[in-house]
């Protein structure tokens, strides 16, 4: 068994004791710390993405700059689309962009079948020397988009606001996005396994387009392919985190995912989650990534809403309701780091004589 030198996120995820509730941030490795900027202006996205030591450089920063108690490896949901075949480039400003979208029967048939050994290695190798330059110093996050979100990037070829090409793909043609989400949960299931195999102690599943479907439809295009995935890895021990962005109206089906961990974003609070979500799982969440645009007076303020809004006992992850935003200030996500670290062990017990007494 490898020995963590701080396992309190893993323990949050399994429900179990801690003395604080640990914390991590979405998107922590990235544009908003100026070490990320120094090492992106030498190299393109990709090419840091196939890059283990370049990978494992930012992936380690946020733990030495922000002092956050896991890692998430660096890379993009959209890897797996780019090792079945379609081309990707990152614009600034414009983010990704495959320039010749899925929306045909014959598209579909030319999507590569992978496998993440052979197609997708250098994740792996990132994580492994990740693994060994972290040296036990906090866990290791591995992470994948959810087949419904890569559907949505592979049929509509870039970020959307209204989703049109991929509504329509599951309106008119909906055998089609079947099939190309069926492709998509076998290619995800070997990808997280192979990642945890590597060295992932726990992994992500984002879904962050979930919340642009209907309750119904969530249910049929998101959810089902998510409980496929999740029944596929689920041998293994190392904590699943779901994390369905704008999923509020469907808590309760969704706790029965069979994930470890429901991350949820900041439009609902904690305590409605956790009163639907009940004992089953542990939730991460759920400040508003915004807040850290503010003073760290307000900061602390809300980041302490937060830790009330969850109560007492175990089984919180601390985080933000989407990733950290480019624009913020390093210092002001350090802070927030802080206070967590202090204003939440009131939330825990931490006296050794009540546990005594307890037993
Ligand atoms: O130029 C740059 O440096 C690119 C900016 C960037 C970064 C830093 C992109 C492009 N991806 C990433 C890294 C990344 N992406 C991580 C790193 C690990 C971490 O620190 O968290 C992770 C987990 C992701 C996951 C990801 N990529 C998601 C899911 C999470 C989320 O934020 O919702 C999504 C939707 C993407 C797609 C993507 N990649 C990059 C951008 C700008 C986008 C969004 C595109 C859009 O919808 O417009």
């Amino acid at each position: 068994m490898e020995q963590l030198q701080n396992d309190l996120f893993l323990r949050a995820c399994k429900k179990q004791p801690v003395e604080r509730t640990p914390i991590w941030i979405m998107r922590q490795a990235g544009r908003y710390l100026p070490e990320y900027r120094a090492v992106r202006a030498n190299n393109d996205f990709l090419t840091m993405c196939k890059t283990p030591e370049l990978a494992a450089e930012v992936t380690i920063q946020p733990v030495d700059l922000i002092g956050v108690d896991a890692a998430i490896i660096f890379s993009d949901i959209l890897v797996i689309p780019e090792a079945m075949g379609m081309h990707l480039e990152m614009f600034d400003g414009k983010g990704p962009v495959f320039d010749h979208p899925i929306r045909t029967e014959k598209d579909a048939e030319n999507l590569k079948q992978i496998t993440a050994q052979e197609n997708l290695k250098y994740v792996l190798d990132a994580i492994s020397l990740t693994k060994k330059e972290l040296s036990g110093r906090v866990p290791l996050i591995g992470f994948s988009g959810a087949p419904w979100t890569l559907l949505t990037y592979m049929v509509e070829g870039h970020g959307s606001k209204t989703f049109s090409n991929v509504k329509k793909l599951i309106y008119n043609n909906p055998e089609l996005a079947h099939k190309i989400l069926n492709k998509l949960t076998n290619a995800v299931a070997d990808y997280l396994s192979a990642q945890i195999e590597a060295g992932a102690n726990a992994v992500q599943i984002f879904d962050t387009w979930a919340g642009m479907l209907s309750p119904r439809d969530y249910l049929v295009f998101a959810l089902k392919y998510v409980n496929q995935v999740i029944s596929k890895i689920k041998r293994n021990d190392e904590p699943i985190i779901y994390f369905p962005k704008g999923v509020h109206y469907r808590m309760r089906t969704t706790a029965d995912c069979g994930a470890d961990v429901i991350g949820i974003d900041w439009t609902i609070d904690l305590a409605k989650a956790r009163d639907k979500i009940g004992n089953k799982v542990a939730i991460q969440g759920n400040l508003d990534p915004t807040v850290l645009y503010a003073e760290p007076g307000f900061i602390r303020r809300e980041a302490k809403k937060v830790l009330q809004s969850y109560g007492e006992g175990n089984g919180h992850i601390f985080n933000l309701g989407h990733g950290i935003l480019p624009d913020i200030k390093p210092e002001h996500a350090k802070a927030l780091v802080d206070f967590v670290k202090e204003d939440s062990q009131a939330f825990h017990d931490n006296d050794v004589s009540t546990k005594v007494i307890k037993i």
